[in-house]
């Protein structure tokens, strides 16, 4: 990776994975392509930047001409509540996206790399220590998305040589942009509740267990994949990688050992409940680890002792953009 071009650089893993990425292979090197507000403090001063329609292939295609691209970070994503809720809306930024960042890999000559998700498996999928390689029929337009991005990455790969490859991310929780949509998104929230003080509303119930990560883990799976040696690379599109699997009760405890006076009650969303119920409880990551070397630093203690840390030192000043 010499000239990354990230498309949908302003959400919740792309204003983390830009500064990683410009922190190691120059800032320079690294364009930030963004859509719409809200645009992360010093955004249009930290780097290159370009106004990019992921739904528009010509805008992709005049961005990676104009910087002399060779890998694009397709991040532009609606999660899964909200897809449910505009499934048009999800196909179209999930998919047509998708196939035009693969078309201009094909044209250009670029690598790609795209987040799947757990919520390509569905309510047929083994629920724990979910395989690498097993039923995927997903129950929501997000899943079929990612099912889809998933078989159309492999068909670029085996078909026209384009070097594509992927994770399936867990929840991530992250401290610096929100994320907005997920059915996930309530182990972000419960640490900006705890530390502001107030009282938490869970709208997933007790003993509904998923894998979260935490983000450097997340940032680290994103930037290892595209550099890991590709005759080591059985699978592609897309990798089990999992750090962490927890239930509400579970976070709930790890954050009172730091808030004793912390409180939790429950409002259970029914549209999130039922796409967390279609979902893995855990998955099994042996592929990653033995193809690419995939680690995860980060457990639920650990983590929660980092999020707390630095949303105390920055509460207050923190900008919540979402
Ligand atoms: C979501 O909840 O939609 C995402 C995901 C697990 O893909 N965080």
């Amino acid at each position: 990776m010499k000239n990354i071009l990230i498309v949908g650089s302003t959400g919740q893993i792309g204003s983390e994975l830009s500064i990683k990425l410009r922190s190691i292979y120059g800032e320079n090197n690294v364009v930030c392509g963004y859509y719409k507000p809200p645009y992360p403090e010093g955004f249009f001063e930290s780097g290159p930047t370009i106004e990019i329609d992921a739904t528009d292939k010509q805008q992709i295609a005049d961005a990676v001409k104009k910087h002399n691209i060779d890998t694009i970070y397709n991040l532009a994503a609606i999660l899964s509540a909200t897809a449910e809720k505009n499934p048009k809306l999800g196909w179209d930024v999930g998919l047509n996206s998708l196939m035009n960042c693969l078309d201009v890999a094909k044209e250009l000559d670029c690598a790609v790399f795209t987040p799947s998700s757990i919520g390509a498996f569905g309510p047929s999928t083994p629920k724990d220590k979910t395989p690498q390689d097993t039923i995927q029929r997903p129950t929501t337009v997000y899943g079929i998305t990612k099912v889809m991005g998933e078989l159309l990455s492999d068909y670029y790969y085996t078909r026209w040589g384009v070097d594509t490859r992927s994770v399936r991310f867990p929840g991530i929780i992250s401290n610096l942009t929100l994320p907005g949509g997920g059915t996930t998104d309530y182990a972000v929230e419960i640490y900006y509740k705890a530390v502001a003080g107030e009282k938490f509303t869970c709208p997933i119930k007790a003993g509904t267990f998923m894998d979260m990560m935490y983000m450097p883990d997340a940032l680290n799976a994103a930037i290892s994949i595209m550099e890991a040696n590709p005759d080591k690379l059985i699978h592609r599109n897309s990798f089990n990688i999992a750090a962490m699997s927890f239930d509400p009760e579970m976070i709930y405890s790890a954050i009172k050992k730091h808030y004793p006076g912390f409180v939790m009650e429950y409002d259970v969303d029914p549209l999130k409940q039922h796409i967390a119920d279609s979902w893995p409880n855990s998955l099994d990551d042996t592929c990653a680890r033995q193809e690419w070397n995939w680690r995860p630093e980060y457990d639920l203690e650990k983590m929660t002792a980092d999020m707390i840390r630095v949303l105390k030192d920055r509460f207050g000043s923190v900008k919540v953009t979402k």
